[in-house]
């Protein structure tokens, strides 16, 4: 047994309530290392002749990585209170672990050996908001989207399309416009729009604010703004709108106010300024996002900073009735702002969706008391390393995905914002070498996926694209110019998403991994209902036998509705390159 690789606090996604009933307990060993786990557990409190009273329930192995085995158990304690040990199994060797270490037999005189669970508090559970669960985004970065309004066009706005946004062009993409195409959004079937920030400023991506009150003139007004929130809720359609709370824009007043009057600025604390007079060459003197002049890093510290930024979060959720906001650089700001932040938008509209944009582990964020998800990059990574730039075969990439499940809790999961691309990332068609099976799989696995997806517009029809400025291209209406098919696919995932409740809540299992195939097979389980996915992600023909017996069950080809009965014990099929088959069964 290699005690060294044993691991758990009593903490986080290794011990968590799930629900105000329920706590999750994991463990984590060498991967192949042992053969069973069982939780030693009990009411700290509950003794009989000065022995403590616990029982033992096998742990179950929920996956593995490259490294470790993970196991876990779901436990209900009648008191809400749980101390616990476990007992591995590693061959003929028996090991007993609790907080102070390992031991042989099980101690029972002293409660203090063992790991505390203290109370199960339900104002302390993570709780997302439901209807998350249900949700498919979609991205839309209004400046190239759809232009509905030419008059608002800013001035030198180039012809729609008519050539490649760098990184100061414009197309005039505006609300009106998105309200015009909101049929399309409803077609595909979506039920979320994550919008880039549309607050007053300057640049053509508008994360350097003006002015956290208004809309930027180029969009719209508040009237049509109110209209497009209106319309996407009669449709169904939930709006998230971005927060650029790490920092101002250059032309936001109390900045300029600082710029002009210096150290004598009643704002001089709204900004982490090193020293007076302000200088922006060579490098900035006062905080900013990067090394970006015209993005001075705000005080969230400051009183006056804080009430203000919590003024602009729920005024539009009070006059406009937005269900979210997206937290730019949201792991650059303090936790205490966080905290005062989720408070604040609670208590006005207590199902609001909080998503912090961080791109690693962010289990400090998501302890009930901050973000109800963070934009789930390291699944991004895992996805393109694999589908996109074959860099991982089929087994890395089970590692990778079991890893980024197995660092948070389940609940956690249940939530996550998981996207393949954004407007800071390659477009993933053109990540994918123009290979558009790839991106259907990569579809089909984010659709599958347990969490709420986000689709960044365009990707449905194929747009293409390098890094930013180059996957901000401008939206094509032309149906003749979309990739129909790719369309067609994507919208029939999010429909087999909405019929199937293993796609959203389902727990995921990876059955089978080959490397030399490069197939996976995978299945998603929610109560009764099990659904197998293959995916051949080669560009060769493949046999695939399902490693487990189906004979006598009900089968149900979900993507061609045919039904069949599995005669043979194993069953087998035939894959075109790039081809997947996805497989309800049923008893
Ligand atoms: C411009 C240029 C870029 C250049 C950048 C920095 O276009 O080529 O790299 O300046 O000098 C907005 C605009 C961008 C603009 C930027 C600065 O949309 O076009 O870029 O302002 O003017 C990190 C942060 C993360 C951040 C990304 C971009 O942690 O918060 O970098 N994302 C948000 C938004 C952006 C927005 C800003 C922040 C600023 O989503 O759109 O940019 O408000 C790794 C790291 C991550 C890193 C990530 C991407 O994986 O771990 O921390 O994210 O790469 O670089």
């Amino acid at each position: 047994m290699l005690k060294e690789a044993i691991y758990h606090r009593p903490k986080d996604h290794f011990a968590y309530a799930y629900d105000d009933k329920t706590l999750h307990i994991r463990l984590r060993t060498k991967k192949d290392d042992m053969q069973s786990v069982f939780l030693l557990y009990g009411d700290p409190y509950v003794w009989e002749d000065g022995k403590w009273q616990f029982a033992k329930k096998e742990m179950m192995k929920s996956g593995s990585d490259s490294l470790f085995d993970y196991w876990f158990i779901a436990i209900t304690p009648p008191y809400r209170r749980l101390r616990y040990g476990f007992e591995l199994c590693s061959g003929e060797e028996k090991l007993i672990y609790t907080e102070k270490g390992f031991f042989n037999i099980p101690p029972s005189d002293d409660i203090a050996y063992y790991f505390c669970f203290p109370f199960l508090n339900k104002i302390d559970v993570f709780q997302a908001p439901e209807w998350v669960k249900d949700t498919v985004w979609y991205q839309i970065f209004p400046e190239r989207f759809a232009n509905g309004n030419e008059s608002l066009n800013p001035p030198g706005t180039l012809p729609w399309g008519s050539a490649d946004p760098t990184p100061t062009s414009f197309f005039g993409g505006d609300f009106e416009g998105i309200i015009h195409r909101l049929d399309y959004l409803v077609e595909l079937g979506i039920n979320g729009i994550y919008f880039t920030p549309i607050f007053k400023a300057p640049s053509n991506h508008k994360y350097d604010t003006i002015d956290y009150f208004e809309i930027d003139p180029q969009f719209g007004d508040k009237q049509t703004f109110k209209r497009l929130v209106d319309l996407c809720h009669q449709k169904g359609i939930r709006v998230m709108l971005d927060a650029v709370f790490n920092h101002s824009g250059y032309y936001f007043a109390p900045f300029q106010h600082v710029l002009k009057h210096g150290e004598k600025s009643k704002y001089k604390d709204w900004f982490h300024i090193r020293e007076f007079p302000l200088q922006t060459e060579p490098l900035p003197n006062y905080d900013t996002f990067a090394f970006v002049p015209t993005m001075p890093k705000l005080n969230t510290e400051n009183r006056e900073v804080k009430q203000y930024l919590l003024d602009v979060a729920t005024y539009w959720i009070r006059e406009f009735d937005i269900d979210g906001w997206r937290l730019d650089v949201a792991n650059e700001v303090d936790h205490q702002f966080w905290r005062e932040f989720r408070q604040a938008v609670k208590t006005v509209k207590p199902d609001v969706y909080i998503l912090g944009e961080i791109w690693h582990d962010s289990m400090p964020w998501l302890r009930g008391d901050q973000f109800d998800a963070v934009m789930n990059y390291p699944f991004t990574n895992g996805v393109l390393r694999y589908f996109a730039k074959n860099e991982i075969t089929a087994s890395e990439f089970a590692h990778t995905i079991t890893n980024v499940l197995h660092s948070y809790p389940n609940n956690v999961n249940e939530a996550a914002f998981n996207l393949l691309g954004s407007h800071d990332t390659p477009r993933i068609l053109t990540e994918c070498g123009e290979n558009r099976e790839k991106v259907k799989l990569m579809f089909t696995f984010q659709l599958s996926f347990t969490g709420t997806p986000c689709i960044y517009y365009g990707d449905e029809i194929g747009l293409t694209g390098g890094q930013d400025p180059l996957c901000r291209k401008c939206m094509v209406w032309e149906e003749e110019k979309q990739d129909r098919d790719l369309f067609t696919h994507v919208q029939k995932l999010i429909s087999l998403r909405k019929a199937y409740q293993s796609f959203t809540r389902g727990e995921l299992r990876f059955i089978e991994t080959n490397d030399e195939t490069n197939h996976l097979v995978y299945t998603k389980t929610y109560e009764n209902e099990t659904i197998v996915f293959i995916i051949n992600n080669s560009e060769r023909e493949i046999d695939v036998a399902l490693p487990f017996s189906l004979k006598g069950k009900k089968l149900t080809n979900l993507w061609t509705n045919e039904q069949f009965a599995a005669e043979a014990d194993q069953l087998k099929a035939t894959l075109p390159p790039y081809g997947f088959l996805i497989l309800k069964i049923e008893e």
